[in-house]
Order: C-alpha cells, then structure tokens, then sequence
C-alpha cells in the first residue's frame, strides 16, 4: 500500500510502441491524479474490513468459534492500474477507474468451513449499505485449473468529511485450503510465462491438488456438522 515507493516503469510492448518517454509522462500525470482516489479506496477497504471483524465478533459470541481464520487486503499499485487500463484499452483517467476497474481494492476473507463463506457473504450482502455488482461462484464452477473461491464485487459507501462517496471493493472469500493452493499456484505459474511443455507437466498435478483440497474442505465440514450435531 506504499505509494511513495519511487516509480518504476517495466519495459513492455505497449510502452514499447507509445515510446517509453511518452509512456513515461503519461504514467506519472496519471500517478499524480492518484492520491486522492487510493486514499478513498483505503477508506473502503477499512470499511469492508471491519464488516467481517463484527460479524466474526457476533458469531463467535453466540456459537464460540470463530468463521473467519484471517482477513487480508491489498490495494492495487497505481502503475499495475494504469497497465491494467492500457491492456484494455481504457481511458486513463480517475473516472476511468472508478467506472471500469472493479479489484482496485481487494479484501481476501480466510475462512475455517466452506459454510461458513456463504454465511458471511450473505450476511454481507444483507447488510442495506452494501450493494453487489458482481457474483463470481469459483466454488460451486471452480475454473479450468482448479481454482476456487467465491468473488464479490461489491459497492460501499465511505463518508468523508463533506461528501459521502460509493466504492467498489472485490472480495474473495475462501477456506484455509483454497488459500494454501491459490497461494503456491499463484507462487508457481499464475501469471508467470512458462513453456507450453512445463504448463502441461505441472496443470495436471495443481487441478488433482486441487480435487484433494476440495475434498479436505468437504471432509472438515461434515466432521464440523456431525460434532455440532452429535
Ligand atoms: P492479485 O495479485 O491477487 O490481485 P479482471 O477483473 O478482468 O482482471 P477476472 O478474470 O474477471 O479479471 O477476475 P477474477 O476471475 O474475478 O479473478 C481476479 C482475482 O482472483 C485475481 O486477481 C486473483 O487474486 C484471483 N484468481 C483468479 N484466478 C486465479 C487463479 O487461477 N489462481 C490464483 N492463484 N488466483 C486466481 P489478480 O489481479 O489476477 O491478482
């Protein structure tokens, strides 16, 4: 969350082709405009943060445990927004964002039970300051290479001192084994430019890792049900 880290531009093909000069001072006027907007997305993630502490702080009060293992959030770096803009061809500008750009902040809630990550989306959710644009159930249709988890964009207001403004949060939702093979996947290849040769000796392997950690998460479940209901 560091945006007084000096800037560093990668070299890459779209810089390429603008020249890295004009690409150079396009990235900093945009850099400059930033402050304000990332501040406002701070302000969102505290708010979204602090939802999922009452709601474990309730939960546990009543049933004495605790849904949520940990929460993590991150706050996309101006120069990854603007490359994500370039990429789709978007214009640079903060309204841009705001209108195009739905994981600028991102909350990642850790879970103990599967359960419990419906639970807490649905009480989010039925909270009436909290608006979802977008449902994504990587859960119930994990994608192609095994990954899950549950993604909700949603719309929280912030107020500041004169003005009460709406933003967009991303919010993952996931188990402690979701978490653990997101996390070494996403360590090993997500993003990463491998060879045809490599992607297709390692897939196979992460999408049965994948199986045997869903079939952890549904194993620990019903251990959980049959103890609460024993
Ligand atoms: P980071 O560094 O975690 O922020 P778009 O919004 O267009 O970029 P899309 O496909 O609509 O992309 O978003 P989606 O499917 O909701 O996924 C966005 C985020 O989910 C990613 O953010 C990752 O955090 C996580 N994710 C999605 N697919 C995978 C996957 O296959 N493996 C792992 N490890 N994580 C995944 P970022 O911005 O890519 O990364």
């Amino acid at each position: 969350m560091d945006n007084s880290a000096p800037l560093k531009i990668q070299r890459d093909p779209l810089a390429s082709l603008m020249g890295d000069a004009a690409s150079m001072q396009s990235f900093q006027e945009f850099y400059a405009s930033t402050n304000d907007l990332m501040s406002c997305y701070r302000c969102a993630i505290m708010e979204i943060e602090t939802k999922f502490r009452v709601l474990d702080e309730r939960f546990s009060l009543v049933h004495d445990r605790n849904p949520i293992d940990n929460i993590q959030s991150r706050l996309k770096k101006p120069q990854s927004i603007y490359e994500k803009l370039m990429r789709k061809q978007l214009p640079i500008t903060i309204k841009s964002v705001e209108n195009n750009l739905f994981d600028v902040a991102g909350v990642r809630v850790v879970c103990s039970f599967v359960d419990d990550i419906y639970m807490l989306a649905d009480c989010l959710l039925q909270q009436d300051d909290i608006t979802l644009i977008k449902r994504k159930d990587y859960i119930q249709n994990p994608k192609e290479n095994g990954y899950r988890s549950l993604h909700l964009i949603v719309e929280v207001p912030i107020f500041l001192q004169n003005e009460k403004k709406l933003m967009k949060v991303e919010v993952q939702l996931r188990t402690i084994a979701m978490e653990f093979w997101a996390n070494l996947e996403h360590q090993l290849r997500y993003k990463k430019e491998l060879s045809p040769q490599i992607i297709a000796q390692t897939s196979e392997r992460l999408q049965e890792c994948a199986r045997l950690s869903s079939v952890l998460d549904s194993q620990m479940q019903d251990i959980k049900d049959m103890i609460e209901n024993a």
